[in-house]
């Protein structure tokens, strides 16, 4: 009989640690320390009462709690002394049908752990979607955790613990993260789509206008059509666009969306979770049969990473108005110009002006984004509302020198390109980290056609600079320009630089951001106010209509732009519970 709120919320405490026995191994004190924020409004606010009692206890108690945990296929195992909830976890992670190979390899593997950090290796073997990690992941988990630095590894054991007692205390209140589910499913089968060079080697790749960029877009014109938009089209630029009507058609909508576009060897959940979210509203809403008073528009935006031409934001730009028809004759790195890809694509030219939005249509602009950081995971924190996106410039560069023999010119006779922009990148990090929330970054960095014994004569780079302020991000970029020069000048080398994008920084609007937090609030977790470092299509919107973003922590410390991204299916049902909380307010205030 699945347990509820009422029952611990009318329970004495000894009977309530007693209904939650097991959730965390070993340690009823926790459960017992949380009954103090009763009554609980959801079973979040539960879990979140759970993790607090663990962020309080300090240090030995942490140590304690994750010494309480067997190892993993380890010597409980063999002795069949599991508890009965792990003896379920790692047998359905197939931990009791290792072959002797991987038993001894995993023993290795908690013994090298062990002496390393002086507590056991703790994983979520159920994983971020509940139904279990396979072996081969476990182990490559491990692997890859052994290199962790003590303290991050301890708080990741933590957040593995947390996720533990998630997924037990949903087995005990029969708790299925369904819509978190079917957010998670259909992103996972968007990833199956990604560019040629990447996806056979299992990365995932989709860059503008491919024809793995162009399966996503159908994939999600399909599954928007199957959900009940009124109307679906991919417009001029291969933005695809859901429509689903208010009680009046002519009522104003809110615009909602992010992009599909991928960087290269990217994660699954960056842009993709904020189409994939609102649209599993809409799907609750056309099974519901119901209208609200205003339209909800969702748009998948084709490009925002700017990765296959020179033109971020390409897709929420076309419907600002500031789709550059210049950018049509930018060729890729094969030469092929984006006017070709959008005639392969069998995109209109001539329709992308169509594209603008009268912003007069609109009652503003709200996106839903993995966190790509750490705040959240380190907060424990499923969710967290935008106050501002930092504005950014971006450049690319070249240093032109003189190409020589490595071994006959003389160190004081070279005009190094490599060496000049090693010189600028070191300036930059250093530039960047004397101010907070200001960030540099040199991503790319190549000398074309170099050679082992030859003095680089070229070097190509580009520059991503950011700030919480455009004041700040401005000053950023007239010092490192200028001392692009002045290095250049010292060492006899030519060094040009283009600006290829600039985005204002961008607040949320207050009346969105106040949403977002009451739609937080509601769902009976803290509200976290946050900047995003990230660049989002809300801040192209920005320009035309108010706008406010939801960020969703992501797991594996938020690490994203990396295909460690990763989300669980509980994060995911909360967000979408928010985003139907943050439609539920809007019709209360239209009606
Ligand atoms: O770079 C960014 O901030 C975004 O991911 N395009
Ligand atoms: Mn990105
Ligand atoms: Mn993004």
């Amino acid at each position: 009989m699945a347990l509820t709120l009422q029952q611990i919320n009318a329970a004495s405490v000894a009977e309530a640690t007693a209904l939650l026995d097991g959730t965390y191994e070993h340690s009823p004190w926790i459960a017992q320390q949380a009954l103090a924020s009763r009554p609980f409004s959801s079973l979040a606010h539960l879990k979140r009462a759970l993790v607090q009692v663990v962020r309080d206890a300090g240090r030995d108690a942490q140590l304690q709690l994750i010494r309480a945990h067997p190892e993993l296929a380890g010597k409980a195992m063999v002795s069949k002394t599991l508890t009965a909830e792990s003896t379920n976890e790692q047998g359905k992670a197939g931990l009791t049908d290792c072959t002797p190979e991987e038993f001894a390899h995993i023993q290795r593997l908690n013994a090298d752990y062990n002496a390393r950090f002086g507590f056991p290796f703790i994983l979520a073997v159920r994983g971020p979607r509940g139904v279990g990690l396979d072996r081969h992941e476990i182990i490559a988990t491990f692997e890859r955790r052994l290199g962790h630095h003590p303290d991050f590894e301890q708080a990741e054991c933590l957040r593995n613990i947390h996720r533990i007692a998630e997924i037990r205390l949903n087995d005990k209140f029969g708790a299925a993260p369904a819509l978190g589910n079917l957010v998670w499913d259909w992103a996972e089968k968007l990833a199956e789509h990604s560019d040629p060079g990447y996806a056979e080697r299992g990365e995932l790749t989709v860059t503008y206008l491919t024809d793995a960029h162009r399966a996503c877009a159908q994939r999600l014109s399909h599954w928007m059509r199957e959900a009940g938009f009124d109307r679906v089209e991919i417009d001029a630029v291969g933005n695809v666009v859901g429509l689903y009507d208010g009680t009046d058609p002519n009522a104003k909508r809110l615009l909602t969306g992010s992009h599909y576009d991928t960087v290269r060897n990217g994660g699954k959940y960056d842009g993709r979770l904020g189409i994939l979210v609102p649209m599993a509203c809409v799907r609750e809403l056309k099974r519901a049969g119901r209208r609200l008073p205003f339209g909800i528009e969702v748009v998948g935006f084709a490009e925002e990473e700017g990765q296959r031409y020179k033109a971020a934001f390409l897709g929420s730009g076309a419907l600002t108005g500031d789709f550059d028809m210049a950018w049509l004759d930018q060729q890729d790195a094969d030469g092929t110009n984006m006017r070709a890809a959008m005639k392969h694509a069998g995109l209109c030219i001539d329709d992308i002006a169509k594209c603008r939005r009268d912003p007069a249509r609109y009652l503003g602009f709200v996106e839903v984004h993995i966190e790509q950081g750490p705040v959240l995971s380190e907060l424990d924190l499923p969710l967290g509302v935008v106050s501002s996106i930092n504005g950014s410039v971006r450049y690319l560069g070249e240093a032109v020198g003189m190409a020589s023999h490595a071994g006959t010119t003389p160190m004081d006779r070279r005009r190094d390109a490599a060496a000049a922009v090693a010189e600028l990148l070191l300036y930059v990090e250093r530039r960047a980290a004397s101010v907070p929330d200001v960030v540099g970054t040199v991503g790319q960095l190549d000398v074309p056609s170099g050679s082992i014994n030859v003095v680089p004569g070229r070097c190509r780079f580009s520059l991503d600079l950011r700030a919480t302020t455009d004041a700040a991000r401005d000053a950023l970029a007239t010092d490192v320009l200028a001392e692009a020069q002045h290095i250049a000048q010292r060492r006899g080398v030519a060094l040009r630089t283009e600006e290829t994008m600039r985005v204002a920084a961008a607040p949320s609007a207050p009346a969105w951001q106040r949403r977002w937090e009451a739609a937080v609030q509601l769902l009976g977790l803290p509200v976290l106010r946050m900047p995003s470092g990230a660049g989002h299509d809300a801040m192209k919107l920005h320009d035309l209509m108010p706008q406010a973003m939801l960020f969703m922590r992501g797991l594996n410390a938020g690490i994203s732009h990396n295909p460690l991204e990763s989300i669980s299916n509980d994060d995911t049902e909360l967000c979408v519970r928010a985003f139907q909380n943050l439609l539920e307010q809007l019709a209360l205030e239209l009606t």
